[in-house]
């Protein structure tokens, strides 16, 4: 039995809160900030922050909030010793302990994933029937969400004369910062006009894009982390070398140099948050569908099959990037290339069914908009249209051999009831494309769609998704 691991040396004092201390923050942005620190000092220690489940906080505290990352290069694997946590708060048990974090912090950050915004996906505004939201408005004091906690931690600065902090979203969101803003305004005008216009001209809300392959923790993760290290930790996390972070360089209170550490800091974020959120989790998602429905377990195990792999190339190259405009001085076929190796890493088990999890919030911006540009551009989006499908037929929680899927989503509810009644798939279809939080009414009246999507689905359910991949893109 190997030892405990424990803190060596101590966390720097706090200057972050971050909300969502999932795996991808913990192997991404707490390592930036640990380096900035080692580079140029600063009292930036991390108070990571879990909305809901105290797992994370009751892993990590009885090794002094210290974890192992580790690093699957092909070389083989390198540990690494973070101890940039100062603190780990489960909001609902300790709001207290947040608030006064939230009082001294210059930095708050967020990886609550798509669905913690508690927005519409397809129009970016407050969902305002969310149930947490409900509850941020009912109580502002007791809040349940994030924007909710950030939006009264600001209100006690503005009232007590103070200056705010800077609010940075690093969510795979097109314009993160600035969705993020609307949805703290819409909140902050429901409880007090003038909080709403202090935090409008006082607050920076910048906008960044993020990139790491970080899957969740899998069995057995755990033991080969303490026979590689020689330590016991309990919520170790595994991540690809590559990583990509731009952030764009409008803060209003003092911050980490990221920029010395390797993030690049820019004046726009857009053209990156496009490609990323395109060719990288566009591609993620439509092989993430197919690839579950044809029995391939990881993203590896997906592109290792020559249809999918085929099929996803055929994305980038035909539908993909032809209406994408690249960063400045990047080459897209280079940059998908790159994506192809990184999703055929063997050492990184990332389940299809993982990144399957939550897609009524992930398809607008991963899929749909680029979709809605092919067909503007007379371009046939017949690949992205097929993963459209295999989502449709992954969510009614039955396989094409008729396995039972779990499924998981806000809306998991409302997209299995599209399937009751043993409706054509061309009723399927129309439910699905009724559903507005998804799609927008004018493009799912467009008759392309509602066709494409019928031929695609009928194609996926009588062939199967390896052939109907070749199919659509051959
Ligand atoms: C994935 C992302 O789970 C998912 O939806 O597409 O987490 C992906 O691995 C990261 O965005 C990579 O940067």
């Amino acid at each position: 039995m190997s030892e405990q691991l424990k803190r060596t040396r101590p966390a720097p004092a706090p200057g972050i809160v971050h909300f969502g201390l999932g795996a991808f923050w913990r192997a991404f942005g707490a390592l930036f900030v640990e380096e900035a620190v080692r580079e140029g000092g600063g009292d930036w220690g991390i108070v990571g922050v879990s909305l809901k489940s105290p797992s994370t906080r009751d892993a990590l505290r009885p090794q002094d909030w210290t974890y192992t990352t580790v690093e699957l290069g092909p070389e083989g694997e390198t540990p690494r010793h973070v101890q940039i946590l100062s603190d780990v708060i489960v909001a609902p048990e300790a709001p207290e302990a947040l608030f006064a974090a939230l009082e001294t912090a210059q930095l708050v950050t967020l990886t609550v994933t798509e669905k913690g915004y508690c927005h519409v996906p397809a129009t970016g505004r407050l969902n305002r029937d969310h149930p947490d939201i409900a509850q941020d408005l009912a109580e502002p004091d007791r809040p349940a969400s994030a924007p909710g906690f950030i939006t009264r931690a600001l209100d006690v600065r503005r009232k007590a004369g103070r200056p705010p902090f800077t609010v940075m979203s690093c969510d795979n969101i097109p314009s993160n910062g600035e969705l993020l803003r609307g949805v703290v305004l819409d909140l902050a005008a429901e409880i007090d006009a003038d909080l709403r216009d202090w935090i409008a001209a006082e607050v920076s809300f910048p906008s960044t894009m993020v990139d790491r392959i970080v899957p969740a923790l899998a069995e057995g993760d755990v033991d080969d982390v303490a026979v590689l290290t020689g330590y016991r930790d309990a919520a170790p996390v595994k991540h690809e070398p590559f990583r990509q972070w731009v952030v764009e360089d409008s803060f209003c209170a003092p911050r980490p140099d990221f920029g010395a550490v390797g993030a690049e800091m820019v004046a726009d974020v857009a053209p990156y948050e496009h490609m990323k959120l395109r060719c990288l989790n566009g591609a993620h998602s439509s092989l993430a569908y197919l690839g579950y429905l044809a029995g391939a377990e990881t993203m590896a195990d997906a592109v290792a099959r020559p249809a999918l792999a085929g099929y996803v190339r055929h994305l980038w190259a035909q539908e993909i990037t032809p209406v994408l405009t690249a960063p400045p001085g990047v080459d897209l076929s280079q940059y998908t290339d790159t994506l192809l190796e990184r999703f055929a890493n063997p050492a990184i088990r990332h389940r299809t069914w993982q990144i399957a999890m939550d897609g009524s919030q992930k398809l607008p911006q991963r899929i749909l908009d680029t979709v809605r540009e092919c067909l503007d551009a007379g371009r046939a989006p017949d690949g992205l249209l097929l993963a459209i499908a295999a989502w449709m037929q992954f969510t009614s929680g039955t396989g094409l051999d008729g396995e039972a899927i779990e499924v998981k989503d806000p809306l998991a509810d409302r997209l299995r009831a599209c399937w009751e009644g043993s409706p054509s798939e061309e009723d399927v279809v129309r439910r699905y494309l009724a559903l507005e939080e998804i799609f927008e009414p004018a493009f799912a009246a467009r008759p392309e769609v509602v066709e494409g999507l019928t031929l695609a689905l009928g194609r996926l359910r009588s062939q199967g998704a390896e052939a109907a991949a070749e199919a659509a893109t051959g």
